[in-house]
């Protein structure tokens, strides 16, 4: 069980400021809860601009990118590590297109956001990403890992 859990794949998902002030915490969530994906990390902060450039380092040559960076480090961002089989590629595909307007219905970004500069969530978009993100919002110890009964059932 415990090898078992130690080698699950795990994203780093993000509710940004305006998922929070719009009261959509537990709606999304929930969308990943009710999936089967397994919360492994969660706290919220507001991250400083530098932190948010950090984050969003890859992005640094696009035009959008310091109205971006000033956007998330605008208020509470909630951010969270979640673990399961396919995690990062489904996670997004519960996410939906980057832009709302292109975003299934169904899709948290379909369902729930309007415009592409505020689509209310981030999640990491390969291994990698992945591994670099959780590293860099999360120390390991806040990473915990425990046993689900319900992982019995879902696998
Ligand atoms: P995310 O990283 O937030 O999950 O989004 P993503 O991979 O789907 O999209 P990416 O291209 O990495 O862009 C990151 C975030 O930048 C904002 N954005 N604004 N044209 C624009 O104004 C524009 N394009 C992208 C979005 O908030 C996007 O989530």
């Amino acid at each position: 069980q415990e090898a078992h859990a130690a080698e699950m794949e795990r994203t780093f998902i993000a509710i940004k400021p305006d998922g929070g002030q719009r009261g959509l915490v537990a709606e999304i969530i929930c969308r990943f809860e009710r999936k089967g994906f397994k919360l492994v990390a969660i706290k919220m902060l507001v991250p400083s601009k530098e932190f948010a450039q950090k984050h969003y380092d890859d992005l640094k040559e696009k035009p959008f990118f310091d109205g971006l960076c000033e956007f998330l480090s605008s208020g509470p961002v909630i951010a969270m590590v979640w673990e399961g089989e396919g995690v990062i590629k489904y996670g997004r595909k519960l996410i939906g297109a980057t832009d709302p307007q292109k975003s299934e219905p169904g899709t948290i970004r379909g369902d729930l956001a309007v415009v592409v500069g505020r689509n209310i969530i981030h999640g990491s978009d390969g291994l990698e990403t992945a591994k670099n993100e959780i590293n860099l919002w999360f120390q390991p110890q806040e990473l915990v890992s425990y046993t689900s009964n319900a992982e019995n059932w879902i696998y």
